[in-house]
């Protein structure tokens, strides 16, 4: 590592402890096709490394890992590591047309994942078209060395990847709901770890299997990389820790169901303290909105106990909140809490010096002779602030950083361009056509940011996995109905709110958020269902350069995919 290099890491502030630690890992994911048999079929999906969920990268607290991704696939590509922040480097964050251009087919970009106070699990996942179906995996996040855990050490770790599967081709069916305007087809089986389970046919002799030892305690790095679905989840016959959320430590959370919505991770504890048996860990949708057709179904994996004798008992199952149980999942997301110790403290931002309010809303098009797939044959779109986000065609990052006019406007509204009953019934359809632009909202460096999402029930009101890149936020308080400024600020929790990336805002309900603008760049935001970014449901805040050193974004890569 270069001395320019090690003076950054030294302006971080990091405890740098010997020089053999600072060689940077290098990791080497190949982007390509490979064939797989799920639901009876086989399938050609693009993977990492020929891998389903794709490898895992391995970091203690601190490093900077390098990653060179060669796309041998026959599209474009981008990789994001979901929940890295980058410090003053938004080169390597990834989503397209954002932050780079698509890797071209036969191209490769070394990535630079660069890793500060994050501790826990993360992911990666393709940004661009539908690609992150398939092309996901972990980022498993140790203590520095010689640092411990806030918690016993687990005897042993699994990861639990939960995502979607389609028979489909995924890119069909992204093409097929952008030209129809409807609602994208539905996916076919939900998968834990790649497998979808005993449940689905031909599933059951591959099912995921984990052996545990009677008396000994776990951990699961869990994501959720589905990409339309919030998961009610839970183990068979044992409650559990949740001991981590989105790469930071929380206090102990006990329950005997979770809920994750998409974006989301997680790290749980638990203790192999029942009979010997075998126990399921199951998955399945929550879906607060009854107008939408969704994947109802269950995937599984089951927990096995050393010693156990084949029996032709079932595995034991996992009591789940109901499907529509929004009370279910806002008391578990309510539930959680930062650690906040001695050796992980927290730092809310208390003095607020820029307000947001911002609607995320879903909204209808006109279409050609009424013809589209969506309500009264109008096409669908989404927005934040009523603004439907336009994608560019260069990066705009790229035009933020060389001065390009017209790419971008820096005139996102702060508010909500009009106040109505956001979560009312009937609203007007005369709401619900959103403008059409892209626009950025603009930062002083150090700006210290409290940020409302507010849902609506225009077209059809639901859950939104709201997720910021460049920085993690502290969720202060959360609310159903309509954000009551003068009254709701005063239950903000500013004591030991939890530190997330992606936030699950409940259905015709509001969020509140705070963060610093610490990290100069270019910084996506936006719905983690990826139908809803789809369609617009996404935004830009662009954090300016501070005045002293360090406070800069660094140089671009050399080999930053071109956008021509
Ligand atoms: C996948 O299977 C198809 C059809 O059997 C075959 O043509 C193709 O070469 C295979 N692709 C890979 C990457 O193995
Ligand atoms: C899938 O492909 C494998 C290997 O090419 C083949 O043996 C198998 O019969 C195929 N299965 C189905 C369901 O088509
Ligand atoms: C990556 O791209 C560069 C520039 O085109 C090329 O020189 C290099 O060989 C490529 N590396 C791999 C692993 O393909
Ligand atoms: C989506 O579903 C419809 C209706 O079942 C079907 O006709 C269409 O082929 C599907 N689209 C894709 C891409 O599979
Ligand atoms: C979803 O599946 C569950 C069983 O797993 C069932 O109780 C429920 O009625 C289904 N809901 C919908 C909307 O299909
Ligand atoms: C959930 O769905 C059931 C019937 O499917 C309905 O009776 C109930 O009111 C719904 N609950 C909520 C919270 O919407
Ligand atoms: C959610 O919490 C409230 C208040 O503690 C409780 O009354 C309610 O039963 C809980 N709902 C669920 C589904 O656990
Ligand atoms: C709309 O309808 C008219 C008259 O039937 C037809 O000529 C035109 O091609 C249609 N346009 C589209 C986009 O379907
Ligand atoms: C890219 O977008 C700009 C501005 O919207 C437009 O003027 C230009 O024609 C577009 N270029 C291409 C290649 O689509
Ligand atoms: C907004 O709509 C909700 C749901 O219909 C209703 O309960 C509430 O009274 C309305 N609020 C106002 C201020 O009209
Ligand atoms: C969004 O903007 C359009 C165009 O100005 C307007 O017709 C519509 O009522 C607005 N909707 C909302 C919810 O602000
Ligand atoms: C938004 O505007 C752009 C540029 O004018 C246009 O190309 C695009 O089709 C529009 N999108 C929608 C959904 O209307
Ligand atoms: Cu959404």
């Amino acid at each position: 590592m270069s001395l320019h290099a090690l003076a950054f890491l030294v302006l971080l502030g990091l405890t740098i402890q010997s020089q053999a630690e600072l060689t940077p890992k290098t990791y080497y994911y190949e982007v390509k096709e490979a064939n797989f048999t799920r639901l009876c079929k086989n399938k050609t999906i693009l993977t990492v490394n020929g891998e389903f969920p794709g490898p895992t990268l391995y970091a203690r607290r601190g490093e900077t890992v390098i990653v060179n991704v060669k796309n041998v696939g026959d599209l474009g590509i981008t990789i994001h590591w979901h929940g890295v922040k980058q410090p003053r480097y938004p080169w390597s964050d990834g989503p397209e047309f954002i932050t780079q251009c698509p890797i071209k087919p036969g191209a490769n970009f070394t990535q630079k994942v660069i890793l500060s106070d994050e501790e826990g699990t993360l992911w990666w996942h393709a940004h661009s078209d539908w690609s992150r179906a398939t092309v996901h995996g972990l980022i498993v996040i140790r203590p520095a060395f010689g640092r411990p855990y806030p918690f016993p050490k687990p005897y042993a770790e699994y990861p639990i990847v939960l995502a979607e599967w389609w028979r489909q081709d995924v890119e069909a069916v992204l093409l097929d709901f952008t030209r129809t305007g409807g609602d994208p087809n539905t996916s076919d089986a939900l998968t834990i770890n790649g497998q979808p389970g005993d449940l689905y046919p031909c599933s059951s002799a591959e099912t995921t299997k984990f052996i545990v030892e009677q008396g000994k305690t776990y951990m699961l790095r869990m994501v959720n990389a589905a990409m339309n679905l919030f998961l009610f989840w839970g183990i068979g016959g044992h409650a559990f820790e949740v001991v981590g959320t989105d790469g930071s430590y929380t206090k102990p959370l006990k329950s005997h169901y979770g809920v994750i919505g998409p974006g989301q991770t997680m790290d749980v504890l638990f203790k192999a303290d029942q009979p010997i048996g075998r126990y399921y860990i199951a998955a399945r949708p929550y879906n607060s909105q009854p107008l939408i057709s969704f994947d109802n179904t269950t995937t599984t994996a089951i927990f096995e106990y050393k010693g156990y004798k084949k029996t032709h008992s079932k595995p034991v199952f996992p009591h789940l909140p109901k499907v529509n149980d929004t009370s279910a999942s806002v008391n578990f997301t309510n539930s959680l809490r930062s650690l906040a110790s001695r050796a992980h403290p927290i730092n809310v931002p208390m003095k607020i010096t820029r307000n947001f309010v911002f609607t995320m809303s879903i909204n209808t098009v006109p279409c050609a002779n009424n013809s589209c797939e969506g309500p009264r044959g109008l096409r669908f779109r989404a927005s934040v602030n009523n603004i439907s986000f336009n994608s560019p065609n260069i990066s705009v990052l790229d035009a933020y950083y060389g001065r390009i006019k017209g790419v971008y406007g820096d005139d996102f509204p702060k508010f909500p361009p009009l106040f109505f009953n956001f979560t009312g019934t009937n609203l007007s359809t005369s709401l619900e056509t959103p403008l059409n632009a892209t626009e950025a909202e603009v930062l002083e460096y150090g700006d210290n940011v409290e940020l409302v999402y507010q849902g609506t029930n225009l077209v059809a009101g639901i859950d939104h996995p709201m997720h910021l890149h460049g920085h993690s936020f502290y969720v202060v308080g959360s609310g159903l109905g309509n954000f009551n400024r003068s009254k709701d600020r005063l239950s903000f929790n500013l004591v030991d709110p939890p530190l997330r990336q992606t936030v699950i805002v409940p259905k015709n309900g509001w969020t509140a958020i705070r963060f610093k603008a610490n990290n100069p760049g270019v910084w996506l935001m936006h719905c983690h269902l990826e139908r809803h970014i789809s369609w617009g449901m996404e935004m830009v805040f662009i954090t300016k350069n501070g005045i002293r050193p360090g406070e800069s974004i660094l140089p671009p890569p050399p080999d930053l995919p071109p956008c021509t």
